[in-house]
């Protein structure tokens, strides 16, 4: 056999054939284009439609990616700077083609290349169907940051699930949710780099003994199943930098390790069967935001997914280190949410059982590694895992919680003494007649920071959710407002806008530096700007008039206010109070007399959002607007005075044709519900103006903006418990009750079916949410708009002022503030 080449020898060879890197210039990309439809779609390169042209450019500019991606690996790699490692169970990527254009900065490039050869670059972007590995704020919020962290050359990668199923779609028969499944890996994914031989495997249930190594006694967890985690990476582009880092995403395969007997059995189809069902583990994402049921299937996604991570992590680091001291100085932890928290456990176990540290030197290193975000406002919204259910998965893990809450309570002691209720409080494992643990309180206690996702969150959370962990720990509190990325949201989704900033402004800088965008406040009343401001709006809601009209048949007129609330449907967000306003809006006109309603300001509402698969009064809510939708939008009396529409499937794609092309869009929470917000961000750098309640996020941006530029109602947070104290002496508006009458009687119809859901604002609990009691400044916030929409100058300078203070909602300063106070990172920017 002859020997290997040197890697020397290697080096020459391919530098000899290497041509240079890949060339972006359009002849190069139009024959990168073309080589693709022949060997990567098999396709003539003479006959290939828009679907196999968008295959073709997508692998074209995935070779770019992967370019990047190496180089960014080999530099940070030879650096070794400590890392971020961004653990989050959803992800809400959304398409990435455009968005990689954009970040290459090869768009231009690739319109040239595409037109000679007769096609278009945003008809082939259509053809990609969305990412969507999670539900909401919380993976958007993801995403948005692996764009910036990519942007703002952090050494940072991202860990979650490569789901089959990704959150289901939305389909609507007869005004009804159903749920169909998102199968999104149909017809294949160029975004994704399957990596085989990056695999670990991963260990369920079984039992805890003990061996003895070196005359010390050591915990050892011998499992009863395991299943392999195979990598998917994910290469995640900066912009205007070469910096790609990578989205490592895991899925499931059976394994083949311990699993012989099965197949002695002699049942062998029954044994392939069996190890098959090892895929379901990252088979499909829990639709639920927010609920937590305890459920055995979504336990195992964590610790896979927990697990397979920390693996990768640890051998990252044992390529280079040697010395677990040093585990803190490069690598940070950062857990999205409860939903990675089992990882402190884990690396717990890693340490201890395997590596052989004493509990204190591991406990140190894990409380330097961790830190914890919780997007959550309150108490019952805390995931639990009942102690039953982890005890049998993962046994070794649930005493290693045990111990870890001994030590902590027994501390807890000391300085407490016999504060029994405060100790229970605290403590991570609840006792009731269902035992469980406090994922919530684990994290607390294991990591050095806990932030909230905006000023306000963080207050409730010192204030009222974790008050006794402030007391104890108060300088391991911060908050970090969230953000947006503007890469996506104005450069991919609002072109026209974009190029109308740089104009004005003088500069592209502001795509990096968003901050720059506060230049546009000195031109804001300039009325060559305001024009040119309104014409581009004018385009955006053109575009989604007819995505309307294709969508639902419903025709409308584009000078009405398009005014929107896209969202998740909850009570908290309150869509309904939005329902019952249009309602209201309908029954004023009605009843007008026809001279008045010239004075009337058309509006066009829009209403997206999905309803958790088993919340039924969400569903409720959905179904309440297809039947008014139905009344108002066929009623000739009204014509274009008003129209309702519900968006359907609402996902990332949808929202950026629907955010550029809003006139207002509503974030109407009852107050200390939303603990921050991210969709009134978009609306906000889109120049959208804002109809909110003081909650969340909106805070920060009524005071970057003034208050003069959006329009503010309802109960402020302070006052809200002695709302709800005193809601059943409250005496609700007549408007309130005729409309919510005009929906128990069955003016739309549905009357019976929409008891229930009358009976939450009406009924003997009380109106939880507080929609009576907003209601009537709620409609003074809404003839405030009209009033405003009149003047169309006035309005366009408030729409102006919104984009030009939307730079402090940019994730570019969320993970510039991470990165200096949480993670204590620096960028590495790849030559
Ligand atoms: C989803 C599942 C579990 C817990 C929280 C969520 C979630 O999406 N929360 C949302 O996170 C966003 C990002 O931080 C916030 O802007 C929203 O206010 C919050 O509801």
């Amino acid at each position: 056999r002859r020997a290997p080449p040197s890697q020397a020898r290697r080096a020459e060879v391919v530098f000899k054939l290497m041509d240079g890197y890949l060339k972006n210039d359009s002849v190069s990309l139009q024959k990168a284009i073309l080589d693709h439809v022949e060997f990567t779609v098999a396709r003539s390169r003479f006959s290939f439609d828009d679907f196999e042209a968008y295959q073709a450019l997508s692998h074209s500019v995935r070779d770019r990616l992967i370019e990047r991606w190496h180089d960014t690996h080999q530099y940070v790699k030879r650096k070794d700077p400590k890392r971020v490692y961004f653990l989050s169970l959803e992800f809400l990527m959304g398409r990435s083609l455009s968005n990689s254009i954009i970040n290459l900065g090869i768009k231009d490039q690739c319109v040239e290349a595409l037109s000679q050869l007769g096609f278009e670059l945003e008809v082939l972007a259509e053809q990609e169907g969305d990412a969507a590995l999670g539900n909401g704020g919380l993976a958007r919020l993801s995403a948005c940051i692996m764009d910036s962290l990519a942007t703002l050359d952090f050494p940072a990668w991202g860990y979650g699930l490569r789901y089959q199923y990704g959150l289901f779609r939305q389909v609507i028969l007869d005004g009804f949710q159903h749920e169909q499944p998102d199968y999104w890996l149909n017809f294949g994914n160029p975004w994704e780099i399957e990596r085989v031989h990056i695999s670990y495997p991963v260990k369920f249930y079984g039992t805890v003994e003990e061996e003895i190594v070196d005359g010390k006694k050591f915990k050892i967890w011998v499992p009863g199943e395991t299943v392999e985690a195979v990598a998917y990476d994910n290469p995640i582009p900066g912009y205007g930098t070469r910096n790609t880092i990578n989205l490592r995403l895991w899925a499931a395969k059976p394994s083949d390790q311990y699993d012989m007997e099965s197949f002695n059995t002699g049942d062998y189809i029954n044994a392939v069967i069996n190890r098959q069902k090892a895929e379901t583990i990252s088979s499909v994402l829990y639709p639920d935001d927010r609920s937590y049921q305890g459920k055995e299937l979504r336990l195992k996604q964590q610790y896979f997914f927990v697990s397979a991570s920390l693996q990768d992590i640890v051998r990252r680091f044992k390529d280079l280190h040697t010395n677990f001291q040093e585990f803190p100085d490069k690598v940070a932890l950062q857990l999205n949410d409860t939903h990675p928290s089992l990882m402190i456990a884990e690396l717990m176990r890693v340490l201890v059982d395997e590596e052989h540290l004493d509990w204190n030197e591991a406990w140190g290193i894990v409380g330097k590694a961790f830190s914890f975000t919780t997007h959550i406002v309150v108490l019952e919204g805390l995931e639990k895992i009942p102690v039953d259910l982890l005890g049998s998965l993962l046994p070794r893990h649930l005493q290693i919680i045990y111990d870890i809450n001994f030590l902590f309570v027994e501390d807890l002691k000391k300085r407490f003494g016999s504060d029994y209720d405060r100790l229970s409080r605290m403590s991570i494992v609840e006792e009731g007649p269902v035992k469980n643990v406090r994922m919530a309180n684990l994290s607390i206690v294991s990591s050095h920071t806990v932030n909230g996702v905006s000023q306000v969150h963080s207050q409730i959370l010192k204030t009222k959710v974790f008050k006794d962990f402030y007391e104890l720990w108060p300088e391991k509190f911060q908050h970090k407002t969230n953000g947006v990325t503007q890469r996506r949201w104005i450069v991919g989704s609002n072109p026209g806008l974009c190029g109308l900033i740089t104009k004005w402004l003088g500069t592209e800088a502001w795509i990096r530096n968003v901050d720059l965008l506060l230049g546009l406040r000195q031109h804001a009343a300039n009325p060559e700007l305001q024009e040119e401001w309104r014409m581009i709006r004018r385009v955006n809601k053109k575009r989604l008039a007819d995505y309307i009209e294709a969508m639902s048949g419903v025709k409308v007129c584009i000078d009405a206010m398009f005014d929107v609330q896209v969202k998740r449907i909850h009570e908290y967000k309150r869509q309904l109070l939005n329902v019952l306003s249009i309602i209201h809006r309908y029954d004023c006109i009605k009843n007008m007399k026809k001279g008045d309603r010239r004075k009337v300001v058309s509006r066009v509402c829009l209403i997206g959002g999905k309803a958790a698969p088993g919340y039924e009064i969400a569903k409720k809510i959905i179904k309440l607007v297809h039947v008014v939708a139905e009344k108002i939008n066929n009623d000739p009396d009204i014509g274009d005075l008003l129209k309702l529409v519900f968006i359907p499937d609402y996902n990332v794609s949808v929202a950026e044709l629907v955010v550029p092309g809003s006139d207002l869009s509503q974030h109407i929470s009852t107050a200390g519900h939303e603990a921050s917000g991210t969709s009134s961000m978009k609306f906000l750098m889109n120049g959208c103006l804002l109809l909110a309640t003081a909650d969340g996020s909106t805070l920060e941006i009524i005071e970057e903006i003034g208050e003069d530029n959006l329009f503010v109602f309802g109960a402020k947070l302070h006052e809200v418990p002695s709302l709800r104290d005193k809601a059943r002496d409250f005496e609700v508006p007549r408007q309130f009750a005729r409309v919510v009458r005009m929906v128990r009687e069955g003016y739309f119809g549905f009357g019976d079916y929409f008891e229930s859901l009358c009976d939450s604002i009406e009924g003997n609990g009380g109106d939880f949410y507080l929609l009576g009691n907003d209601f009537m400044s709620y409609l003074e916030a809404q003839a405030a708009a009209d009033k405003t929409f009149v003047d169309q100058e006035r309005w366009t300078q408030m729409s102006i002022l919104s984009a030009a203070g939307s730079g402090r909602f940019s994730t570019d300063r969320t993970v510039g503030e991470y990165a200096e106070k949480t993670w204590g990172i620096t960028p590495c920017k790849c030559p």
